[in-house]
């Protein structure tokens, strides 16, 4: 087998980066090591920014994105049983949508399938070799024979637990990580949900956030444990807790069947550089942000919108030098998310020890967030994503 861009992971990075190469007439391979079901209802992030709805829309795959999405015009910060709203489109003239990854994955994936092109499930025994020389390859066994697949350069999409950051020989990468002392409990309800825009709640039992996929479901996440075991939280305790943390005079938080709930872990992770010879990582494969900051999924399509132009000089004129700065030009985005991320999550989780000071702390960040205009600002224009970084 042989193609031009070999692509590991059929994630938001992956099938993203392998449809913008289609539309510049670049080959490319996808191989995904899970099934299809599994990569279509793998719940996951939930908030687009502006930049990557147009970019979704530009490629052709936007079209159930725009009648489906919900677009909204600001965010809630909720703190001392006070609701306050933060208007970010009045602030930056942006907004974003409101459109599930299993479903931006579900049109990427349904695009490729209709475009016809190689996208392999299921795939084993990943491997990535010859980075270092401008004939890499990838090998793989699927349907138990072994295949090995030629190419001129490597994509690394396959998340943080992937094999392509770890081919990078030792010494090369410099990571940069913090590990943080709790998660979320996230659910998903059959039931409509109780607030116009998402709600981020600071509360001395832990953190809440209200958000939704749909007009009929509701995605709602608890500060746990980083270890929580879900098995403890029967659904009539998470939506008491849910209650005692997002209580507002005069609103009630409506109540409705769970259909999945699941505890998942935060860190802040960088890798960098972000390439290595013919291989380049893009999105979680190279960087992980705690999900506070909405930043996980549209880091991952800033990413390859940089690598797909650069691969389509490379190709088309030879010019290696938009390769080169690949990383380089990556890593001012990614670390602006990371801050950002770090931030939001540092203002609005109770933080171990509950030391009384960082509690004060985070009240007045938050009081200054939403009573003076230019903190306001500074939030929304992160939140809705930098055109510039
Ligand atoms: P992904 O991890 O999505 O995709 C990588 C793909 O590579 C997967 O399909 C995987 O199966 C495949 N793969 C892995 N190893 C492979 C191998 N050896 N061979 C072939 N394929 C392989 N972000 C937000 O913005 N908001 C959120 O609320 C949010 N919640 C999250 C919850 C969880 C549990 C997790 C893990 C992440 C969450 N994120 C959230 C972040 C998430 O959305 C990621 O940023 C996003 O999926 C990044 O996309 P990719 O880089 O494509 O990586
Ligand atoms: C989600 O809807 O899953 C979501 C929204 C905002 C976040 C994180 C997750 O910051």
């Amino acid at each position: 087998m042989r193609t031009q861009v070999a692509i590991v992971g059929a994630g938001p990075a992956g099938l993203t980066l392998a449809r913008l190469l289609e539309l510049e007439g670049i080959a490319t391979v996808v191989l995904e090591d899970r099934s299809r079901d599994y990569c279509e209802h793998r719940i996951r992030a939930g908030v687009l920014e502006q930049r990557t709805v147009d970019l979704l829309r530009d490629a052709g795959v936007g079209a159930r994105m725009e009648r489906e999405g919900i677009v909204h015009g600001g965010i809630h910060l909720q703190f001392e049983r006070e609701r306050h709203h933060v208007p970010m489109y009045e602030l930056t003239g942006r907004s974003i949508v409101i459109y599930g990854q299993t479903e931006v994955v579900k049109d990427l994936i349904a695009a490729r399938v209709e475009s016809g092109l190689p996208l392999h499930f299921e795939v084993e025994g990943v491997s990535v070799d010859g980075v270092d020389t401008d004939r890499p390859s990838v090998r793989f066994r699927q349907d138990g024979r072994r295949q090995e697949l030629e190419c001129d350069v490597v994509a690394g999409c396959d998340g943080f637990h992937g094999v392509c950051r770890p081919s990078i020989p030792d010494g090369v990468l410099r990571t940069y990580e913090r590990e943080y002392p709790f998660g979320w409990l996230g659910i998903l309800a059959e039931v409509a949900p109780s607030m116009d825009e998402l709600v981020y709640t600071h509360h001395e039992r832990g953190f809440a956030l209200l958000s939704l996929r749909s007009p009929e479901r509701s995605r709602y996440y608890l500060q746990v444990a980083p270890d929580e075991d879900v098995a403890g939280w029967p659904d009539d305790r998470i939506w008491e807790e849910l209650q005692r943390r997002t209580e507002l005079d005069g609103w009630t938080l409506h109540e409705g069947p769970i259909v999945e709930k699941g505890v998942t872990g935060m860190r802040s992770f960088v890798s960098e550089p972000m390439q290595h010879g013919r291989l380049f990582l893009a999105g979680d494969a190279a960087h992980i942000v705690p999900p506070t900051g909405a930043k996980g999924l549209n880091l991952a399509i800033a990413d390859v919108r940089v690598l797909a132009e650069a691969l389509v000089t490379f190709f088309r004129a030879g010019d290696e030098t938009l390769l080169r700065a690949y990383s380089r030009e990556c890593l001012r985005r990614v670390w602006r998310a990371e801050h950002f991320s770090w931030w939001m999550t540092s203002m609005l989780h109770r933080l171990p020890g509950d030391d009384p000071f960082d509690a004060k702390l985070q009240l007045s960040q938050l009081r200054y967030v939403v009573s003076s205009e230019t903190a306001a600002r500074s939030l929304a224009e992160n939140y809705v994503g930098l055109e510039t970084v």
